[in-house]
């Protein structure tokens, strides 16, 4: 986002309001501004195991997530673009400690994890330019009972993740299989909608019966990526196959010459003495063992036996293959797109609320509260509350015909998609039915159910006055 971005100014100019009214508001404005100019935060959600500090690497291009098979990520890391290259753990007292960073990794933290609350982690990178990723420890339940209460306190990472996830402008939420229902009923618990949230069916390459399994496991995981999307469409905008490991040997410059050039030497093998030739350690006549070794870490089953004969054309051919079977670049570009576009309306849903919150107890509460409604009913930040409104009336009334409303209007590409019609709709008719809209919602205000549903109302009926004067559509 740029400064001449109209949300971005609105909420700048507001601000510069906050500062005038003096005392210590200068400070709270210029640390809430502090959120209005970096960039939209992505939490990365999901079960122990399932690929997550991989797939941050992945994303960010670098490899400074710790991944491992048996070590777990057990403290929140935010990840975000600066220079130089450091880290400051912050503990639970809110005091930072600057931690030593080797090869581009953490090495040692100077407190207990129970106190630590997450670790800031800077390093330069364009794509932490555009959003800043949090890695999470994983989620995972230590007992089955039944009780909802029990379960929460039972899952792992629970707390440390949903703290992360309240600073957070988007998700994306990883399983490596079927979600299951704690970990639904979890994500229900976020301050998150599907509009903000992107499912990851990650390692794609492993999925189903594996790379030697009858099916091709990518295919396969593509396949149920889209039925589970159906089946999750209350909590994520979509599900996309991801193999986290391919996309980030190819992303951060794990592959080298050799690395092609012992893969090539397999080409002319079946795919039956490849595998026999991974099982058995003695084995030397082909590949040393270390080298089998780092082709198992780097490319995964999957990439070992369907990547030889495309790295007989060198690590730039298995590399560019790599990449386009990780699916990541279908991640990005959702993460770019929409995902974006609501994490911009869900930060400035942020800001507005440090506002509130600010107003809460504050001398000049009176004058915060008029600010924060004026900024709320301006135009350029309608959108804002339109989000608002449909986040509260999820939790509230999900089936309502407002919340219906609200989220058509928030997903709708053009005016006439605002109002139901098709993008082509001529402007007198997208002006009549905003008019008929009106009408009926100056109705239903009469006779709501919920403080949730008179809010959307209003908003909606806001929303619906301002296209039927709007100067571009009458
Ligand atoms: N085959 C395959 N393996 C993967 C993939 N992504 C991750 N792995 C492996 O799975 C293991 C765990 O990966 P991590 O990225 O550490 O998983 P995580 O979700 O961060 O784990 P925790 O932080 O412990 O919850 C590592 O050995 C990875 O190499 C993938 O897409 N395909
Ligand atoms: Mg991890």
């Amino acid at each position: 986002m740029t400064a001449t971005d109209p949300i971005h100014d609105v909420l700048d100019d507001g601000l510069r309001r906050l500062a005038s009214l003096g005392g210590d508001l200068p400070t709270k404005a210029n640390s809430i501004g502090a959120i209005l100019w970096s960039p939209p935060r992505i939490v990365v959600v999901g079960r122990l195991k399932a690929g997550k500090s991989t797939l941050v690497n992945a994303l960010i291009g670098a490899p400074v997530a710790e991944t491992a098979a048996l070590e777990a990520t057990n403290v929140v890391t935010v990840y975000q673009d600066g220079s130089p290259s450091r880290a400051e753990v912050v503990g639970m007292d809110g005091r930072r400690y600057p931690v030593p960073v080797h090869h581009g990794r953490v090495s040692r933290l100077p407190l207990e994890t129970p106190d630590i609350r997450f670790v800031d982690r800077w390093l330069p990178s364009a794509a932490l330019r555009r959003s800043t990723l949090i890695d999470t420890p994983g989620l995972s339940t230590l007992t089955t009972a039944n009780d909802a209460a029990t379960r929460r306190a039972t899952i792992d990472g629970f707390e440390q993740t949903q703290g992360a996830s309240v600073d957070a402008d988007a998700a994306v939420f990883l399983f490596d299989a079927e979600p299951r229902a704690d970990e639904i009923e979890f994500l229900s618990s976020l301050p998150f909608t599907p509009l903000n949230m992107l499912g990851v069916l990650s390692r794609a390459d492993a999925f189903g019966e594996g790379a030697m399994g009858r099916r091709d496991p990518i295919q396969h995981a593509s396949e149920h990526a889209d039925r589970l999307a159906g089946r999750l469409s209350t909590l994520v905008s979509g599900v996309v196959p991801v193999s986290g490991l391919m996309a980030q040997t190819s992303h951060t410059g794990m592959l080298t010459e050799q690395h092609a050039a012992a893969l090539a030497r397999l080409a002319p093998l079946s795919p039956l003495e490849v595998l026999r030739l991974f099982d058995d350690d003695t084995a030397v006549s082909v590949l040393p063992l270390d080298m089998r070794i780092q082709l198992l870490e780097l490319l995964g089953e999957y990439g070992v036996l369907h990547g030889r004969t495309v790295a007989m054309g060198g690590a730039a051919a298995l590399n560019a293959w790599l990449a386009d079977r990780s699916g990541v670049g279908r991640l990005t570009a959702r993460l770019q797109s929409s995902i974006a576009r609501f994490a911009i309306l869900h930060r400035a849903h942020r800001i507005l609320e440090h506002m509130d919150r600010l107003a809460f107890n504050h001398p000049s509460r009176d004058q915060i509260r008029s600010l924060t409604t004026y900024l709320r009913t301006t135009p350029q930040l309608n959108m804002v509350a339109v989000l608002e409104d449909y986040q509260r009336m999820l939790r509230t009334d999900p089936r309502a015909s407002a919340t219906g409303e609200l989220a058509t209007i928030l997903t709708a590409a053009t005016a006439a998609g605002q109002v139901g019609l098709p993008d082509d709709a001529p402007r007198h008719a997208i002006v009549a039915e905003a008019q008929r809209r009106l009408a009926t919602a100056q109705q239903r205000s009469l006779a709501t159910s919920s403080a949730a549903e008179d809010a959307a109302l209003v908003t909606l009926i806001r929303t619906y006055t301002q296209m039927s004067t709007d100067p571009r559509l009458t």
